[in-house]
């Protein structure tokens, strides 16, 4: 029955999502006129076939960015999800994939019923079972393993808002082994260096002043392919108001695309860029002086480090022309405090100098006096959400991730030292992971020693909502209720004026999947824990929540938001700075970094080159997808089957490799990929190539995914390590290309 609703919903909504012909409309309106048009008294005079006028503003999961969102139902099927135009990350619009969302709330291989594995680990073989069985069987074994090596020895990865209930019950439980690759794995190196440079991070959501700069510099950051949807319409304002725009990307991306300048940088050089731009600015006296007067302390130092640095320096680095490393700082000086170099998010990309490479950035959009002012990096309102209370969470050791003296910048657990940890048990022994919407086996680099490391666990739970990867390897499988079908807690947002947004459900659970509130609750009370979690339902907590931070739930039942009050985000707007540092100024040179044995100006350190006859493997993202999560969506991928490797035109030419032509990449380490389409292009340098990550998915259960492209994780056998902050640099490893058959 679970089933037949989501295949009826798919064949419906798919056409929809297409933008059926209006002959095709009418006639499905004539067949559908009775459900359709009964009851629609809500939109009074608007025909919409796709809804019965019951349209739930919620929050998308589609990525991680939170927009509000419109789902229209009917029937029990989502039609059709749109922006929600009171949402201040949305604004009424959405990007290609949060539209989707149909596509997985109806997903056919939805997981509907707990399971517990039957085969080996990996095996993908389970037996459905109830959730009693499911979340006893858990109880158990972490009980088991509290006994012999303490509540340490459970670990927690998560990923996404629904993260919250499981967080709240580990800590309770004791532990805090809580990892996200979202950290180490992503945007790690830039939090450290703006929160070591201004004492405060860009935020997720950023919060750049795009649609008021005047000239932007995206260094890597794709706009465009990366579809963060706010930060894409106000791109989108930048460009049509004609906003001078450099982009450094060795691909010609679409953002490159939409440039004034493109800076088809060598791959791994960019700080030498940036010392150069800074040397430029310094030099030439174009940097914001009052600002940096009155604000920053290092300066002195800065100038004396960066005097060798010449364009003329970087260009034998970068491969770029030293005039244009000149005029593009002129123009960004020129602009400036309205000029914004973006800090990118993805900023684990070769290790060693990640940190500092985002430390050059920081300074940069300091020495532009960006920080604060309109057109750069606004600084942000919250809003005042009390919790309900709860007990103390007990203490616990500290994170086993690291080990002393390692990463010690660290601002969170880095996932992939959880698993070093689980391997080595050093300090202490990590016996159980609880994984919550992360999809590890694709996630962390160097598959193999993820496997490695589960292999040698007790006890493994996912809880997903499609069967990934990682779910063919958990001993308990718990299947979450998608983000449409569940409420989560309360989801502030700081930006220009705070916001609290609601995810609550526009239909029912799909078979027996259950909302995380629930989940953790259930267990939470079987582990002895029931304190913590002393409200009746999910009411209850949202009331009391609201009721203490003098919130109107009716209200945020209907808007799906709260916006609240007016306030300066801008000094052209009042706002006083202030810089939450040990000096209270921009730390130009890094005292921090310095008594820790790093250094306190950003040095450049020259990549290693591919050897002969390979190419650095460089990866990215699609437009219509998120990672690996919507490969199985059938309606996003509608629009990507897989995705193609780019490969430069005259090194396929030399390859004989004609556009489409189907290669196996193998790395410097003898890793070799499944066959992959080339997409044979000038839009990228010759000593590259590009792949979309997401793809070459082998779970069984994704019967759309499986098998679709590859997945770059596969050429990551290498990783360099960021020594300030323990971010994985997955750039550095080389693949040949090998034609098929
Ligand atoms: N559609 C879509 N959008 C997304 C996501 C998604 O899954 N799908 N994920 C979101 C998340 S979590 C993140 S972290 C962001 C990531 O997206 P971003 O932070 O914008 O991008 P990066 O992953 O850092 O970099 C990818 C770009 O860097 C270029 N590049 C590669 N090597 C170099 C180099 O050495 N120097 C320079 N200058 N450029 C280089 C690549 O060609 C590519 O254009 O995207 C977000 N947006
Ligand atoms: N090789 C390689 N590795 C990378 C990257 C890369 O580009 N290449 N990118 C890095 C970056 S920037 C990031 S941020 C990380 C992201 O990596 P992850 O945090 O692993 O994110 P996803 O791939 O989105 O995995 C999400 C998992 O959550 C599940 N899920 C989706 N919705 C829900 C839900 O509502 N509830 C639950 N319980 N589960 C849900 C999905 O089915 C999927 O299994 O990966 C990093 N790792
Ligand atoms: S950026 Fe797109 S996928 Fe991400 S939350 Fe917004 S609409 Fe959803
Ligand atoms: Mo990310």
């Amino acid at each position: 029955m679970h089933r037949a609703r989501g295949m009826n919903a798919l064949t419906f909504s798919r056409r929809r999502f297409l933008g059926v012909g209006a002959g095709t409309m009418a006639a499905m309106a004539a067949t559908q006129a009775d459900s359709v048009f009964r009851g629609y008294g809500a939109h009074a005079g608007v025909h919409d076939p796709c809804t019965d006028g019951r349209v739930v503003r919620t929050v998308c999961e589609l990525c991680f960015w939170k927009c509000g969102i419109q789902a229209h139902v009917l029937n029990n099927h989502v039609t059709k999800i749109q922006g929600s135009p009171l949402h201040p990350l949305s604004l009424g619009r959405l990007c290609p994939r949060g539209t989707g969302g149909g596509g997985l709330a109806h997903d056919p291989d939805r997981l509907v019923r707990p399971l517990v594995r039957v085969g080996p680990r990996g095996s993908e073989r389970f037996e459905a079972v109830s959730w009693e069985v499911a979340l006893g069987t858990i109880a158990e074994k972490l009980e088991v393993i509290r006994r012999r090596h303490g509540p340490e020895a459970v670990a927690m990865f998560n990923h996404g808002a629904g993260a919250s209930w499981f967080k709240h019950l580990f800590r309770a439980w004791g532990t805090n082994n809580i990892a996200a690759p979202s950290f180490a794995q992503c945007r790690g190196p830039r939090d450290v260096a703006f929160d070591l440079t201004f004492g405060a991070e860009p935020g997720s959501p950023e919060t750049l002043d795009i649609a008021a700069s005047d000239c932007l510099v995206l260094i890597g950051s794709h706009l465009g392919e990366n579809m963060h949807n706010t930060q894409v319409q106000e791109f989108a304002d930048f460009v049509a108001k004609g906003g001078d725009l450099i982009v450094v990307d060795p691909r010609f991306s679409v953002a490159a695309s939409k440039a004034r300048t493109w800076l088809p940088i060598r791959p791994g050089t960019d700080t030498a860029l940036l010392l150069a731009w800074i040397h430029v600015l310094i030099t030439e006296g174009r940097y914001q002086r009052e600002y940096i007067e009155r604000y920053a302390q290092g300066f002195d130092e800065l100038a004396r480090h960066v005097a060798p640095f010449t364009p003329e320096w970087a260009a034998a680095e970068t491969s770029l022309d030293p005039e244009l490393i000149r005029s593009t700082a002129r123009r960004m000086g020129a602009a400036a405090p309205a000029a914004l170099v973006h800090p990118g998010r993805h900023a684990t990309w070769y290790g060693a100098d990640d940190t500092q490479r985002s430390r050059a950035i920081a300074i940069l959009d300091a020495l532009l006096g960006a920080w604060g002012h309109r057109g750069g990096i606004f600084v942000p309102a919250g809003m005042r959400l009390a919790p309900y209370p709860t007990p103390p969470y007990p203490s616990a050791r500290p994170a086993a991730d690291r080990r002393p003296d390692e990463a010690p910048f660290a601002l969170e657990p880095i996932a992939q030292g959880l698993r070093r940890a689980t391997l080595d048990s050093d300090p202490y022994p990590v016996k159980a992971w609880f994984v919550y919407g992360t999809n590890l086996i694709q996630s962390l680099p160097q598959k193999a020693e993820t496997i490695r490391a589960i292999q040698s666990l007790d006890l493994l739970v996912a809880v997903d909502v499609i069967p990934a990867e990682i779910v063919g390897y958990a001993d308990v499988v718990l299947p979450e209720a998608s983000y449409l079908e569940r409420y989560d807690d309360l989801i502030g947002l700081s930006w220009r004026r705070g916001a609290v947004a609601l995810r609550q459900p526009a239909l029912p659970p799909l078979g027996d999947s259950k909302p995380g509130w629930w989940i953790a609750k259930k267990l939470g009370e079987r582990l002895g824990l029931g304190a913590y979690f002393p409200w009746r339902d999910i009411d209850d907590y949202l009331e009391e929540r609201c009721r203490r931070s003098n919130l109107d739930l009716a209200t945020l039942k209907r808007d799906g938001v709260i916006v609240g009050p007016e306030r300066a985000s801008t000094v052209e707007e009042g706002l006083a700075l202030s810089f939450h540092t040990p000096s209270a100024k921009i730390e130009l040179s890094s005292e921090r970094l310095r008594e820790r044995g790093f250094d306190a100006l950003p040095v450049y350190r020259r990549p290693a080159d591919p050897p002969a006859g390979f190419f650095r493997l460089l990866y990215g993202r699609a437009p219509a997808q998120t990672f690996g999560r919507t490969a199985n969506n059938r309606q996003l991928g509608e629009l990507t089957h897989g995705d193609r490797l780019w490969l430069n035109a005259s090194a396929a030419a030399r390859l004989g490799v004609r556009n489409g032509d189907r290669v196996r990449m193998v790395n410097q380490d003898g890793a070799r990929s499944e066959p992959v389409a080339v997409k044979v292009t000038e839009r990228i340098r010759a000593d590259c190539v590009f792949l979309p990550h997401g793809w070459g998915h082998t779970a069984r259960g994704l019967r759309y995914a499986r098998g679709k492209g590859v997945d770059d994780g596969d050429m990551i056998t290498r990783v360099d390590v960021d020594p300030v902050m323990g971010g994985t640099g997955m750039r550095g490893n080389f693949v040949s290309i090998q034609r098929e058959g």
